[in-house]
């Protein structure tokens, strides 16, 4: 589609500041500048993550050592996992995208709490930087894996105690953006701006905060008590002083369930704003996606029992936990279903944002059903922490929320820029990583069915020819990575200048001015429309 208006010169929110210099980003309290401080911090760290991701695979391309020894490679891929986790994936869209787009479509000037909306990314930054500190003091980078299961991360020399202190703070961030995210979408929206009209991306926001809120809390009891369990021995887990290391999973998993859907909800949230728009036709069961989000969150809160079948629980629990499993999976399969029936029969544009989109839905959709194996307890006996795990989890998180990641940048900076990406640059890059990604991660799935473990280090040579492949797959991947970012970067520096409404949407982000001004609104907006109604969006 091209620009439907005459270009924008404005400079918009980027010039109208009191301060200058960095100053005017790392104290500003506009949600826009928050937005674009988060979006480069959790970008950062994600390609930080990725490098060690591409390490971890050249490890394992061969048997035996190739490039470096087990515990190195413990090393890694907990911190891989820890960074992808905690400092990408969980604050990555309330943060960036949240925070950019979504006062603008209730239609408000900004977040309820402002300064405590700066607070949040600060609270972010320290915690990361508690985090980066682990790695170069004490006893060196931890090695129990994300899940800093006791009692190996009760005994473990490694420096696990500052790790799981950056991390509580991480989590603090989490909480104050859910509940200021809450109170602004109450609040803040603009005269007409019904709970009906609420666009899908502002509905799946606000489901993910009440997560946010609820569930964080736990994590951050548990991540103290792990600190107790090496500073004064308190043993609460430790099977030795009569403590029980089950209890530890139970805590660490009624977090950690619940926040993969803090890590996909505002993913579909994306999913559901671009498919209808290049689709050029309005949602179909905008209420069953919008209540299935507030589903999701409230039924995935229940199954987290899924991740210890093989722990030792009473039958009773495993079947219990099994079934309510399942359960998940039908709001999550209500909204694909939505997803396909828009675009049934819709004019569709295959440009960047659709490709990724429509890549989320099929990666997902893997990535989901992979999941059921898991989540029925006779099958998972057999795929447990092997390599199918792996599988499972990269296409929901990476072929779900990263994709939709990538699709949300495509779709939105442009608006906060003022210029556009190269569109064939775009679409080579997509379909790199595409290819890449299912090399790497199928290959995955193969292997974990065929029995190779998780998380080890060296494998038996009958493993060799799937893990060349897909260590192979990961260098395809990360060309298309690459691409993706020179072509947005030199496109949002000198690219052609975007109109206000560049793809024809019809939600409150497209009728303001490109980039937007600092107070969004020139007036208070009266919404009178769905989100959805492209009639009269000027766009045929
Ligand atoms: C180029 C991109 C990536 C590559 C090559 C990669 C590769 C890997 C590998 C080889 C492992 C270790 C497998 C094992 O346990 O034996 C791993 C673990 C993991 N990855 Fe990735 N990954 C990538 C991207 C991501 C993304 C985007 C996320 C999430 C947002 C992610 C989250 C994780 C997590 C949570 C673990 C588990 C760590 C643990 O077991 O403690 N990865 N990854
Ligand atoms: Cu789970």
């Amino acid at each position: 589609m091209e620009p439907t208006e005459p270009t924008t010169t404005a400079a918009g929110f980027w010039s109208d500041t009191g301060r200058s210099g960095i100053a005017s980003w790392i104290f500003s309290t506009d949600h826009k500048r928050i937005g674009l401080l988060y979006f480069y911090s959790v970008f950062g760290f994600f390609l930080v993550a990725v490098a060690l991701g591409l390490l971890l695979r050249i490890e394992l391309m061969a048997p035996g050592r190739t490039i470096m020894g087990p515990q190195a490679y413990n090393a890694l891929f907990t911190v891989h996992g820890v960074v992808m986790v905690f400092l990408f994936i969980i604050p990555g869209f309330q943060g960036s995208f949240g925070n950019l787009v979504m006062p603008i479509q209730i239609g408000a000037r900004d977040v309820a709490f402002p300064r405590l909306n700066l607070l949040s990314w600060w609270l972010y930054m320290a915690g990361a930087a508690i985090i980066l500190t682990s790695l170069f003091t004490g006893g060196g980078p931890p090695d129990t894996g994300w899940t800093f299961y006791l009692p190996f991360s009760g005994r473990t020399g490694t420096n696990v105690s500052l790790a799981v202190f950056g991390v509580f703070v991480v989590g603090f961030s989490s909480i104050v953006t859910g509940v200021n995210f809450i109170t602004t979408i109450h609040r803040l929206r603009a005269e007409g701006m019904t709970w009906g009209r609420l666009p899908l991306f502002v509905w799946s926001l606000y489901a993910t905060a009440w997560v946010q809120i609820l569930a964080t809390p736990i994590l951050g009891i548990t991540l103290v008590l792990i600190i107790a369990e090496r500073l004064l021995g308190t043993g609460l887990f430790e099977p030795g002083q009569g403590g029980d290391p089950l209890m530890y999973q139970h805590l660490f998993w009624i977090y950690s369930h619940p926040a993969v859907y803090i890590m996909i909800l505002p993913a579909m949230g994306v999913i559901s704003e671009i498919i209808p728009v290049f689709a050029r036709k309005p949602i179909f069961g905008y209420r069953m996606i919008a209540f299935s989000s507030i589903a999701i969150a409230a039924a995935g809160s229940l199954v987290w029992g899924h991740h210890m079948f093989t722990s030792g629980m009473s039958d009773m629990a495993i079947l219990v936990f099994s079934f309510l499993t399942f359960i998940v999976a039908i709001p999550s399969a209500i909204k694909v279903f939505n997803w396909i029936s828009t675009l049934y029969r819709g004019s569709i544009s295959l440009e960047a944002p659709m490709l990724f989109s429509l890549s989320f839905i099929f990666l997902f959709s893997i990535g989901g059903l992979t999941g059921l194996v898991q989540g029925a307890a006779a099958t998972d006996i057999h795929v447990h922490d092997t390599q199918f795990v792996v599988g499972h989890f990269h296409y929901v998180i990476f072929g779900g929320s990263g994709f939709a990641f990538f699709a949300a940048m495509h779709y939105w900076l442009p608006k906060f820029y003022g210029r556009r990406y190269a569109e064939k640059p775009a679409i080579i890059a997509w379909a790199l990583m595409f290819t890449g990604f299912n090399i790497l991660y199928f290959s995955m799935i193969v292997l974990g069915l065929e029995g190779m473990p998780r998380r080890y280090y060296d494998y038996l040579p009958e493993f060799a020819p799937l893990n060349l492949v897909s260590t192979i797959g990961s260098w395809i991947l990360a060309t298309g990575l690459m691409i993706l970012l020179v072509n947005l970067f030199m496109g949002l520096r000198s690219g052609a200048r975007a109109g206000s409404n560049p793809w024809g949407g019809a939600t409150l982000e497209w009728s303001i001015p490109t980039p937007p001004p600092t107070e969004n609104f020139a007036d208070e907006p009266v919404v009178t429309h769905g989100p959805y109604d492209f009639r009269g969006t000027g766009v045929p």
